[in-house]
């Protein structure tokens, strides 16, 4: 059957044509070229690289951002592809995110007229790609004591340190690299085969399987001064991107939960047992019941959260409720889906253990589940349980 999304509280009559068109054509490319090699993708821990050309030519790539041939959609618009791309894996829409979000964004909102126009086009064209290095192997929640070092000399600035946990690290052509510089957090522009710049591919990983991660090494990597993002200073130019890409996280997070209810329903009105659909019974009626209250909650978070946005007036911390929320909701359906289906619930014949596994990443990147508590908790108490 045909998927949908879910529906229940008529969310959709709160979508403008367009949004729903750009939704459609999402969906459809997902039906046809990004689900055919997913499970493959995830089983060889392959990036299926093929798919990001496609990806650009639907304006998916930076989205949100204006001018420099991006899309310039509006934010539901932008939440409504990252929830499409992310029914089909999380790991697919980790690559999206991080091109959009947490590259194309920082040179967009930091950085000078020339990075823009040298970057930001070819990197909407998906001709180049980006990762971003913030995470190291000892500073992980705690970004802020990096030990990734910038010193400016005459020929420019010299980096060195590592950063670890990079999404899309060994086939980017330039990395967004945060490091401090007299103390203080800056961002720069390291491009592939620059001298002392070099990644390591993770492997083993359990979850995410189909996106790459890697190790980012700078040993006196010299890069030319005009490779800083001049207009920021401090881990707010991280967190800013972080932001970015953690309001996208909220609104993927739904597509991964849509997909693992979609394949539950589907299956408990099939199987039957003990004579009758699995469907009829009361206790898997409940937990169908949960699926669709939490998502609907969901929903209605994200697309209130949008029009803030749009406005200017989303906080930081009304951020880090929707990521932590839809994210947490999200695991919750995968792991009851998966229960539903039984022993069918492990293989990768069906989406929900693939879904389910690359959830626990979504919940521990861009900020853990507690440490988005602690924001919530800093904003409504006034006292902060980081320091
Ligand atoms: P704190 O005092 O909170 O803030 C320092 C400065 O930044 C400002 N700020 C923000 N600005 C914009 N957006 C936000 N979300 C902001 N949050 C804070 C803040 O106003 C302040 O500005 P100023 O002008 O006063 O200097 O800093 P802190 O050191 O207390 O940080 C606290 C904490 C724990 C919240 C922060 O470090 C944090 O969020 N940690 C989590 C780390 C994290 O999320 N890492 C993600 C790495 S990237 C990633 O995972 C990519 S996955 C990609 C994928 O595959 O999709
Ligand atoms: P830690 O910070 O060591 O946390 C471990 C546990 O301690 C967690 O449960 C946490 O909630 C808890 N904890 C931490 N501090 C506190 C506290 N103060 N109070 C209570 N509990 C606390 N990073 C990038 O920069 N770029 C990327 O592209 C990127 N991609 C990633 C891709 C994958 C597949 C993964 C798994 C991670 C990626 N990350 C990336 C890194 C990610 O952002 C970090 O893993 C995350 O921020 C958590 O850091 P950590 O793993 O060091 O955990």
């Amino acid at each position: 059957m045909k998927y949908q999304s879910l529906d229940f509280i008529e969310i959709d009559s709160l979508l403008s044509s367009e949004q729903k068109e750009i939704r459609q054509s999402v969906r459809k490319f997902v039906d046809d070229e990004v689900l055919p090699k997913i499970t493959q993708a995830f089983r060889q821990e392959e990036f299926p690289r093929e798919l990001i050309k496609k990806c650009a030519e639907m304006g998916l790539l930076g989205a949100n951002l204006k001018g420099y041939d991006c899309a310039g959609l509006d934010t539901v618009s932008y939440g409504l592809i990252m929830q499409e791309i992310e029914r089909a894996d999380s790991g697919f829409r980790s690559f999206v995110s991080v091109q959009g979000a947490l590259c194309m964004y920082p040179i967009y909102a930091f950085g000078t007229e020339e990075q823009k126009q040298k970057f930001l086009p070819a990197m909407a064209a998906g001709d180049k790609i980006g990762c971003f290095g913030l995470t190291e192997p000892d500073y992980g929640s705690n970004p802020g004591g990096m030990i990734t070092t910038a010193k400016e000399t005459d020929k420019g600035y010299v980096l060195n340190g590592n950063k670890m946990w990079i999404t899309n690290g060994s086939i980017a052509d330039l990395a967004i690299v945060w490091a401090k510089l007299d103390g203080v957090v800056r961002g720069f522009i390291v491009e592939k085969g620059t001298a002392g710049f070099s990644t390591s591919l993770m492997e083993g990983k359990f979850s995410l399987r189909a996106s790459i991660t890697s190790e980012l090494h700078f040993e006196n990597c010299l890069i030319p001064k005009e490779n800083i993002l001049p207009n920021v200073q401090g881990l707010k130019g991280p967190l800013s991107c972080l932001s970015q890409a953690r309001f996208g996280i909220a609104w993927g997070a739904l597509g991964a939960a849509n997909a693992c209810y979609w394949s539950a329903l589907h299956y408990v009105k099939n199987r039957i047992m003990f004579d009758k659909p699995l469907a009829g019974y009361q206790l898997i009626q409940a937990k169908l019941a949960k699926m669709v209250q939490e998502i609907s909650k969901g929903q209605l978070l994200v697309w209130h959260l949008s029009q803030l946005k749009d406005q200017g007036k989303l906080k930081p911390a009304q951020i880090s409720l929707a990521k932590m929320n839809n994210v947490r909701m999200a695991l919750d359906v995968a792991r009851e889906a998966r229960d539903m289906l039984g022993a069918n619930g492990i293989i990768d014949e069906y989406p929900v253990i693939r879904h389910m596994l690359n959830l626990e990443t979504v919940n521990t990147y861009e900020g853990t589940e507690d440490i988005h508590r602690l924001i919530i908790g800093r904003e409504v108490t006034g006292i902060s349980a980081f320091d």
